[in-house]
């Protein structure tokens, strides 16, 4: 083999790799999922819990989901679903929320939401609140959610 040819070689293949990892880099979850309305539900100092809602739209072809989410508002932060238990409604904590190639993932009260527990102070309308979502993949997307009041009868926020 002619050097030139040896050398040329090298550059398709250091092309080909930079190719590959460029691709890699632009399908990242926290690319390919647009995070849509997100917001905080208000509640007065002295409560101690919270939660965030947002819709998740997935426009890759990859599915992706959340495995995890802080928040500097609270001491712990959860992902959590509602259950029907005995005619009530319970949250339960979950390992992640998917988000299916090419569709969208509502987190709303009474079903999906970001659980942020031992808030520091109360959280009033208006306010916004930093959250991190974290990607199967380790890739992280930092919104900023206002905080809204919404009715939600507190019986049925039982854990
Ligand atoms: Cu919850």
């Amino acid at each position: 083999m002619k050097p030139v040819n040896y050398i040329s070689s090298i550059g398709l293949v250091l092309s080909m790799l930079f190719g590959v990892t460029s691709s890699m880099a632009s399908d990242t979850a926290s690319k390919a999922i647009m995070v849509q309305n997100p917001h905080v539900r208000e509640v007065p100092a002295g409560q101690p819990n919270s939660a965030a809602f947002m819709t998740l739209m997935n426009h890759s072809g990859v599915n992706h989901a959340v495995v995890s989410a802080e928040s500097s508002v609270a001491k712990v932060v959860e992902l959590h679903t509602h259950i029907k238990e005995g005619g009530m409604m319970k949250m339960r904590r979950i390992d992640k929320i998917d988000i299916s190639a090419n569709s969208k993932t509502t987190l709303k009260p009474g079903g999906l939401h970001v659980m942020l527990i031992g808030l520091k102070e109360g959280l009033t309308a208006g306010e916004k609140v930093s959250i991190t979502l974290v990607y199967e993949d380790g890739s992280r997307h930092e919104i900023s959610a206002p905080v809204r009041k919404i009715n939600m009868p507190m019986k049925k926020m039982v854990h």
